[in-house]
């Protein structure tokens, strides 16, 4: 049977051009098919085909305007998709709301059948803190302890909600408490017990801790600038023991592993462990810090300097956070899209007390919380201290963040009591115990570890007479030995394995610690005790003591390492945990495989004239998305990113195509159903939406640009954004990723400080060039016209997906609509796009007088005009230079230079700069729509030709394109003006046409900078 496709609702367009037809008579299609492409001034959708069958006829041609309801074409509908299957949208509405309202009617029926009487008026008052009926609360109380024993936890918390919610009903003002009391969230009878060799582990953890001190201990005496740390992996070292004897599976041929975001100063910890581990030798932990030959190790977490080694780079606060909750959420995001299987897999992070005072540590919890992210762990190390002193000193952290966890919807598990406390806990029959533990603050439990067991005994037990009665049989020296969670081992144990077996939310544990654990008087919970990188004979002696470390005082003297023969119980049994736990960790191995790059004339159209079509090169690139995704290897790679700005972009039309990424897939009808780029959230869906969260979207972008190592499966990310949000706001992520090997594509959309015309100061960017070189595997360009875009977007597929360079690209596009000409027929045309420049025009009509005229991004136009003016007018001939990349420029410049001095007996190299104008005529202007810096970048490779800049230096500011780049003097008058002035300077033309131009143009000579209005 014969259907007519007509074009959808379309949303606000009408008249829209068509500009490829998908599809051709003849052709067997299915539903959602795309077939024809159609394309506003805004942004381009593929309209996809409602029916399967086969095409009888095309009804429009590349270049018709249409309109919603136009015919589209003819199809003969294939026998299996009768045509009474589609409900038109607008049908199918009705319905949908007809069902809407019969579910509310059902709904209220039930309702009215239970309603109850009308609610009391009578309002629960507290009317005394203290308790008016003790029986009757002890009633309640045994009631509670029964439902727990009988039908557990679960049944327990169900019927506190339940009395919660009805007093809440009955008027009650119930007080929100975020916080349990300020002891352990796992009650010792709840405690899953370890499986673990006890002696073995405690002996292990004293060596490793031993080595770790002794490695920083000894590189400061070598060098004493080196610095280190060690009272943070004192702290932290049960913490982390824990997890690697009995948690944290490695990546191997079965096992995609789990991810460990290690806190970035305990990095001697995890060294030392490697040790005991025969992984490192003693050479090499005597080169901590020493990263400069190679095999050193690297004070922090750094992947850039050792690649096989740390995945995760984390030591500037805050980020590992982030970044590990984005990571978890990217794990799904891959499993929910099936790139990967479902393996159980976890993200951990370690995370200092002080380090949660970052925004970043906390700013991306809600989110976390909301996509129950179930594989992810935050550990927490209270040692109530940060590099100055106390993180709280008159409040407590753990508490704290307690609350802030919880109200974000996490799982918090408290670790705050190691297992000494155990029977004083049970035998507080007053509760007096708990309520000095909730009463004393940070300060005063930092300060008690810092003294000794007698001080404890007066200060925190002598605070009541049940207290003081309590530890009444207890010497000061058991009294000491009341350990902190975080340093037992079993209350470890049981926080992770209660971890790893919650579901949907997740997790936190909270534990206590102490910062410099078993440093004694050197270092053990005073203020200094971060800073501590030496310690003298008498500490180390201490240390060993402390430890029971076999070595002797001659030993201890030369802080010799201590490492077990490879057949001790020790050894064999360190090895053994980590083969039942799949390998080592940390280490970085790749075994992605690379994606083919698209066929060369992928993006021919991009190369041919737009003709009288004007478009920017923000919708250049988004139709060339548009083409990658019909790319079989590169389109389900793709992960694009956007914080909030898809319509600025012109990319709403991705949101039907390939749907927004949505845990929960869309529970709703999106108020826009109707149309064809309507609002479409899916499990599989594969645009990251990040909502406006630039931290968060690049951290999005990091997991994915990382994948091909944390998930063997290279992806292709591309995150787009106002440039001027980009490496201004996210720079310390942007560092990062470069750290981290990260491969995939940034666009500063919107770019160029005159281009983005009215959004002003803020908006207007003049700078994200500079920063983006500054970061020496971030790959930047600033291309103007459709050609090049395409060539440098292909390039980088193939330089990072397909060879796996670790490089990534910055490229700016800009919301400047005009036409762009065809690719130029020169043959080196290509090859100078991805270098950085070549001749894009050459004016050579009088061979009298010459000028160079570099121009890059939306200022590249401007030259061009600026050239015609000084040609028509003036008789000055010039060549014109599209530079793609001042930054490319500088860094090939930068290396030959280097080459050159360090060979100068050896043939001289020639950068690419002085190919294009070492021989060249004339002086050099040079402009581009960013400070004049990003020119002058290539100054020294001109062979010593007169060289000036022009650019964008200073605020930015509201108003047209035109008027701004007047005031930049970056516009086509300026550069003729300058041009001209140049010419007289260098003595080939007299001054008057300058001064002529000067006049002509309106210019004010007397104006001040820009930097300074
Ligand atoms: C963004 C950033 N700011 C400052 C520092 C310097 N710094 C290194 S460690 C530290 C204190 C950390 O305290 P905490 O997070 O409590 O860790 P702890 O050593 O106590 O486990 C500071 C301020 C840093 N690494 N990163
Ligand atoms: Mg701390």
């Amino acid at each position: 049977m014969s259907e007519k496709l007509l074009v959808p609702d379309i949303g606000e367009f009408e008249k829209v051009e068509v500009i490829e037809l998908l599809v051709k008579p003849g052709d067997q299609i299915n539903i959602n098919d795309s077939i024809v492409t159609i394309e506003s001034d805004k942004s381009s959708v593929e309209i996809p085909s409602t029916v399967s069958g086969k095409i009888e006829s095309i009804n429009v041609k590349v270049g018709d305007k249409v309109s919603k309801g136009d015919l589209l074409l003819n199809i003969v509908s294939s026998k299996d998709t009768p045509s009474e299957k589609i409900i038109p949208k607008d049908a199918e509405n009705i319905i949908k709301q007809a069902e809407a309202v019969l579910k509310d009617n059902k709904k209220k029926k039930i309702v009215s059948q239970v309603a109850v009487e009308e609610k009391k008026q009578t309002i629960i008052q507290v009317i005394d803190k203290k308790d008016i009926d003790p029986l009757e609360t002890q009633d309640w109380l045994e009631s509670l302890s029964a439902v727990v024993e009988k039908d557990g936890n679960q049944r327990a918390h169900f019927l506190i909600k339940e009395l919660i919610n009805q007093a809440y009903k009955e008027g009650a003002n119930i007080p929100y408490t975020q916080n349990t009391p300020y002891i352990n969230t796992i009650p010792p009878e709840k405690e899953k017990k370890s499986p673990g060799d006890q002696n073995i582990e405690r002996r292990l953890r004293s060596l490793i801790r031993w080595n770790a001190a002794a490695m920083v201990v000894r590189a400061n005496k070598k060098f004493p600038e080196l610095g280190g740390h060690i009272g943070t992996f004192a702290s932290a070292a049960t913490l982390y023991d824990v997890g690697m004897n009995h948690f944290w599976r490695a990546k191997n041929n079965r096992f995609g592993g789990d991810l460990i975001y290690f806190q970035g100063h305990s990095a001697p910890g995890m060294y030392a462990r490697a040790f005991l581990e025969g992984r490192l030798n003693e050479q090499q932990l005597d080169s901590f810090r020493q990263e400069v030959k190679s095999g050193g190790l690297s004070s922090y977490p750094h992947p850039w300097l050792m690649p096989n080694f740390w995945q995760f780079p984390t030591v500037s606060m805050g980020l590992g956070a982030m970044l590990a909750i984005y990571q978890a959420r990217y794990m799904k995001y891959l499993i929910n899209r099936g790139l990967i299987k479902d393996e159980g897999r976890k993200v951990w992070a370690f995370l200092g007390d002080g380090e949660m005072d970052e925004p970043e540590s906390l700013g991306a919890i809600g989110l976390a919380a909301r996509e129950n992210l179930d594989n992810l762990i935050f550990v927490v190390n209270c040692n109530l201290q940060r590099l100055d002193g106390p993180v709280r000193g008159n409040g407590k952290i753990i508490q704290e963040l307690e609350g802030s966890f919880r109200g974000a919807g996490w799982n918090v598990t408290k670790v705050i009591w190691g297992s000494y406390w155990d029977s004083l806990l049970a035998n507080d029959k007053t509760g007096h115990l708990v309520k000095i533990m909730n009463e004393t603050v940070d300060g005063e439990y930092q300060a008690m570890k810092a003294r000794n067991g007698l001080y404890v005994r007066e200060n925190f037990f002598g605070k009541y007479p049940e207290t003081k009665e309590l530890v009444s049989s207890l010497s000061d020296k058991d009294i000491w030995r009341l350990n902190r969670g975080g340093h037992d081992p079993h209350k470890v144990y049981a926080a992770y394995d209660k971890a790893i077996k919650n579901v949907g939310s997740p997790t936190v544990i909270i534990a206590k610690t102490i910062k410099g654990y078993g440093m004694g008087k050197s270092g053990e919970s005073v203020n200094t005790s971060h800073q501590q990188k030496k310690l003298d004979v008498d500490d180390l002696l201490y240390y060993r003591d402390r430890f029971d470390v076999p070595l002797t005082d001659k030993q201890v003297k030369e802080v010799q390492y201590f490492k077990p023969d490879s057949n001790s119980p020790e050894i064999k049994y360190l090895k053994e945990r980590r083969m039942n736990l799949g390998g080592f960790i940390p280490e970085r191995t790749t075994y992605s495989k690379p994606i083919k790059a698209p066929a060369k004339d992928i993006f021919k159209f991009m190369k041919e004239t737009t003709g009288e079509k004007k478009m920017s090169t923000t919708m250049a690139l988004v139709r060339m998305l548009t083409n990658l995704l019909r790319d079989k290897n590169v389109a389900p790679k793709l992960v694009p990113i956007i914080p909030d700005e898809a319509r600025t972009f012109g990319m709403e039309g991705f949101f039907q195509k390939i749907g927004i990424y949505a845990h929960e897939g869309q529970k709703y009808e999106p108020e826009d159903s109707a149309q064809l780029s309507s609002y479409k959230e899916e499990k599989s869906g594969q645009v990251l939406e990040e909502g406006i969260n630039e931290a968060g979207a690049m951290s999005s972008w990091i997991a994915a640009a990382t994948s091909y190592t944390n998930h063997d499966i290279e992806m292709i990310p591309i995150y787009l954004f106002y440039s001027m949000f980009g490496f201004q706001r996210i720079g310390d992520l942007a560092w990062a990723a470069g750290d981290s090997q990260a491969r995939g594509f940034l666009i500063g959309a919107t770019a160029g400080r005159t281009t983005l015309a009215g959004e002003g100061l803020q908006h207007q960017d003049g700078h994200s060039h500079l920063i983006a070189s500054t970061i020496p595997n971030c790959v930047s360009y600033d291309p103007t016209f459709h050609y090049e875009l395409a060539i440098i977007f292909r390039e980088g597929l193939r330089r990072m997906h397909e060879k796996n360079e670790n490089i990534f690209y910055y490229i700016t596009t800009m919301n400047e609509n005009y036409s762009h000409p065809a690719i130029p027929k020169d043959k080196d045309c290509e090859e100078g796009i991805l270098k950085g420049m070549y001749k894009i025009k050459e004016f050579s009509k009088f061979k009298k007088t010459k000028i160079q005229l570099l121009g890059s991004g939306a200022i590249l136009r401007e030259m061009l005009a600026g050239a015609e003016i000084l040609q028509n007018e003036y008789h000055i001939d010039s060549e014109i230079w599209s530079v793609t990349s001042f930054n490319e420029l500088r860094r090939n410049g930068l290396e030959v230079e280097r080459y050159n001095l360090l060979n100068p007996d050896k043939d001289q190299k020639v950068s690419h700069v002085e190919k294009c104008l070492g021989k060249s005529e004339g002086p050099i202007m040079a402009a581009s729509d960013y400070m004049r810096i990003n020119s002058d970048q290539i100054r020294p490779y001109t062979n010593r030709k007169s060289f000036y800049s022009l650019g964008t230096d200073g605020y930015g500011r509201s108003d047209t394109r035109k008027n701004l780049r007047k005031f930049f003097e970056v516009d086509k008058e300026h550069i003729v003006a300058y041009g001209l002035s140049v010419l007289a300077k260098e003595q080939l033309i007299p001054s008057k046409y300058a001064k002529e131009a000067i006049k002509k143009y309106n210019i004010d000579s007397s104006k001040p900078m820009p930097t300074k209005l």
